[in-house]
């Protein structure tokens, strides 16, 4: 499988952290966003990423891809099948894909994807509004964060792996929930982090350098 994108996206990095858990093997292409070239926007119409090609079938948009991974290779299922905990996990999925990263893009986006990939001036304006809404965000994931195990529960799901991907974004403007203020959050997050499947995308993730 073929995914656009590069690892630094947090829906990127979800539908890569997602593969990983399921022993997916995939490569990864980071489409040339201002000059894309027609492949990638047969995948990607709107010229999002990321998007996936997988033999002749081709997906954008990282819950799309995910659904169809899920249903592809349902070992280990990572979204659960009972009515509830499926709704709640698409639930934290959604948090994730637009509360949290509605807030912390507009950080992420406002003082380093701008300045240094776009180079763009940097957007105060913007990022003081996305840091503002951040506490509001982890507070609720507070108080939903489990002492031990996982969002859903024993079984590690989807809903790890959303929630914990923007907050690795919001790492990289060192905005994330810590330890001294959500003890709760922070402890869940360090424990899908220590995951092979996270190490393993975190190792790539990691030869990534922001341009001075
Ligand atoms: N809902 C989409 C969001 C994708 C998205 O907004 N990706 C951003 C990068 S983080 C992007 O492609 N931005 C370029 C653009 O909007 O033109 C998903 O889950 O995949």
């Amino acid at each position: 499988m073929l995914i656009y994108g590069g690892l630094i996206s947090p829906y990127v990095r979800k539908v890569a952290l997602f593969a990983a858990e399921k022993g997916v093997e995939y490569t990864m292409q980071a489409p040339n966003l201002g000059k894309p070239d027609p492949e990638f926007i047969a995948a990607s119409p709107f010229r999002k990423i990321p998007a996936m090609r997988d033999g002749d079938f081709t997906l954008s948009d990282s819950s799309a891809i995910i659904a169809y991974l899920e249903a592809r290779y349902p070992d280990p299922a990572l979204i659960p099948a009972e009515a509830r905990a499926r709704g709640r996990t698409i639930w934290f999925d959604e948090y994730a894909d637009t509360i949290a990263a509605d807030a912390g893009l507009k950080v992420l986006f406002g003082r380093l994807v701008g300045p240094k990939l776009l180079k763009l001036p940097v957007n105060e304006e913007l990022a003081a509004q996305g840091e503002a809404a951040l506490p509001r965000c982890w507070k609720y994931l507070e108080s939903v964060a489990p002492e031990s195990g996982w969002l859903m529960g024993d079984n590690f799901t989807l809903a790890d792996l959303s929630v914990a991907t923007i907050i690795r974004s919001v790492e990289y403007v060192d905005l994330q929930p810590k330890a001294h203020d959500y003890p709760r959050a922070a402890a869940w997050y360090a424990r899908v982090c220590a995951r092979p499947a996270w190490q393993q995308v975190a190792e790539a993730e990691a030869a990534f350098k922001w341009p001075d």
